[in-house]
């Protein structure tokens, strides 16, 4: 019959379309330091915004405090020179980084509104225990209203057991615009067999729950982080660290939640080899300086297309 067969062709076209509009975008963390621990500067930035096109074709990138080494208003103009998005990042745990990064924004973003993508109030705030979900909404909406009038979208970033657990619930349910989940396979302790996908059943279990929650899935959702430590950094239970299993995890785990149409941030863009040794699970010390998909000088370890 013509008509079903003409309807099966237009079901089909659209879900062909659908299919391959459906990719989701891939972006990066990226710390506001140099080397040597001195702060980076437009130029820094522009140098960054070109390796991480030429290696990912990314435009994307997120930062977490817009104060700290003056990054809202040395990365913005580099953002527009190179046609890169920015998720500009508040620490709201004290008093005055709240407000000196909330200073930053209002004073850089409006003039940079094209390249300001979102804000994320905090990262991981809920999974220290720093705030509850409701105290988090009002730090969410104060930056809210602090933007009327700009299309930037606001939010946070946490880890996804703060999500399916019920702590952000009140968060969720006071229509934050976009929301970051960070998910590891590596913290999960997985080895590479099974660790992305230990980092997709994290992820679902958190965005489960958030649609639960809030069901007019207007919420714009994101991994906020993941990724895994190359050679010369720390292991953690069956998560061995290692360059190739870096490379096994970056096509399997983030290419995989990309092809499935989800957004992505990868921890992250370079290493830092400034960063201090941090005290993990059992007082081990654990090197925090290879989780860059590419080096300090901005050479890829592995292929970061998907
Ligand atoms: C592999 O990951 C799944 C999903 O998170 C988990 O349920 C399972 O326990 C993991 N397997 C091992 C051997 O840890
Ligand atoms: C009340 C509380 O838990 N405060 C913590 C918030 O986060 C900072 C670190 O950024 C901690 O030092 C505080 O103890």
């Amino acid at each position: 019959m013509l008509y079903s067969s003409n309807k099966t062709l237009l079901a089909f076209s659209i879900a062909f379309t659908a299919c391959q509009a459906a990719k989701g975008t891939l972006g990066f963390a990226l710390g506001t330091k140099k080397a040597d621990s001195s702060c980076k500067a437009q130029a820094d930035y522009e140098s960054d915004f070109k390796l991480i096109a030429a290696a990912s074709g990314s435009k994307i990138v997120r930062g977490y405090s817009a104060s700290d080494c003056n990054a809202a208003r040395e990365i913005l103009p580099a953002a527009k020179s190179q046609g890169f998005q920015v998720i500009l990042g508040i620490w709201p745990d004290v008093e005055k980084s709240y407000n000196d990064d909330k200073a930053a924004i209002t004073t850089y973003a409006p003039k940079f509104a094209d390249q300001v993508y979102a804000v994320t109030v905090g990262s991981e705030t809920l999974y220290r225990g720093n705030f509850t979900g409701a105290t988090l909404l009002a730090k969410v909406n104060d930056m809210k209203n602090a933007l009327k009038g700009t299309k930037i979208k606001v939010g946070t970033a946490d880890s996804w057991n703060k999500y399916a657990d019920g702590t952000a619930d009140d968060l969720i349910r006071g229509n934050p615009d976009i929301l970051l989940v960070n998910a590891f396979g590596f913290w999960q302790g997985q080895d590479t067999s099974n660790a992305t996908h230990q980092y997709f059943d994290d992820i679902m279990q958190a965005y489960q729950h958030i649609g639960a929650i809030n069901p007019s899935h207007k919420i714009e959702l994101w991994t906020g982080e993941t990724g895994w430590p190359s050679d010369g950094g720390t292991d953690f239970k069956a998560a061995k660290a290692g360059t190739k299993n870096a490379a096994t995890y970056f096509s399997q785990g983030i290419c995989g939640m990309l092809n499935w149409g989800y957004n992505v941030f990868a921890f992250e863009a370079f290493d830092e080899p400034w960063k201090p040794k941090s005290k993990g699970d059992g007082g081990i010390l654990a090197d925090e300086t290879h989780w860059g998909a590419m080096t300090v000088d901005g050479k890829s370890k592995y292929s970061l297309k998907c």
